[in-house]
């Protein structure tokens, strides 16, 4: 335990999302071009939190096509919190990404896990706003359960990542501290 333990983190979304540009923008702090995941990428990713310590996070980026949905439940079965990438464009899909999210948040898997929802491509002139994002997930009612915290972000030039996993490790943090209240 300590500070070098590494939190798992499942990173879920729609195909095109923008979860591998996320991963790598984080990883190497520029952007990457990306092709369609096979399968899964995995990324250990040092940060500093605001308190100065050193946290190690390790991303599992799991492709998105509707063929590999299914996967998703084994790397939340591991996973300490799940980073749910939204396109903020992608109108069409929104009612499916919603779908999707309902059915993972029902999963008797990730029970109780954090959930930090990135409003991404933000970047765009017609993106969603992240007041529009979270309606349209309908994130209040399925929300029982898990603590979540929506985050609007552009994968490309980075904006909003680092909120958004600082955010998860205070929710990670967070649910401990409930947990041991029991
Ligand atoms: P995925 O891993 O969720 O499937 P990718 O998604 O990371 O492969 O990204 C899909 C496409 O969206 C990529 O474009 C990528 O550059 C783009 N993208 C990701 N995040 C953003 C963002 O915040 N803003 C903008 N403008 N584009 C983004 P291509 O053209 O390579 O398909
Ligand atoms: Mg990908």
């Amino acid at each position: 335990m300590g500070g070098s333990s590494s939190t798992q983190i499942a990173m879920l979304g729609l195909d095109l999302s923008g979860k591998t540009t996320c991963l790598y923008r984080l990883k190497f702090n520029q952007y990457t071009d990306t092709r369609p995941t096979v399968g899964f990428n995995c990324e250990k990713i040092e940060f500093e939190t605001p308190n100065g310590k050193t946290r190690v996070f390790t991303i599992w980026d799991v492709g998105g096509q509707d063929k590999t949905r299914p996967l998703w439940k084994s790397y939340t079965r591991k996973a300490d919190g799940i980073i749910y990438v939204v396109d903020s464009t992608d109108k069409e899909r929104l009612e499916e990404a919603k779908i999707e999210l309902v059915k993972l948040l029902k999963s008797p898997e990730t029970f109780g896990l954090p959930v930090v929802i990135l409003a991404n491509k933000q970047d765009l002139p017609e993106s969603l706003e992240k007041y529009e994002i979270e309606k349209s997930l309908g994130l209040t009612e399925l929300s029982s359960g898990h603590l979540w915290h929506i985050e609007p972000t552009c994968a490309v030039t980075g904006e909003g990542l680092q909120e958004a996993v600082e955010t998860m490790v205070e929710l990670i943090e967070k649910k401990k501290k409930m947990k041991l209240k029991r």
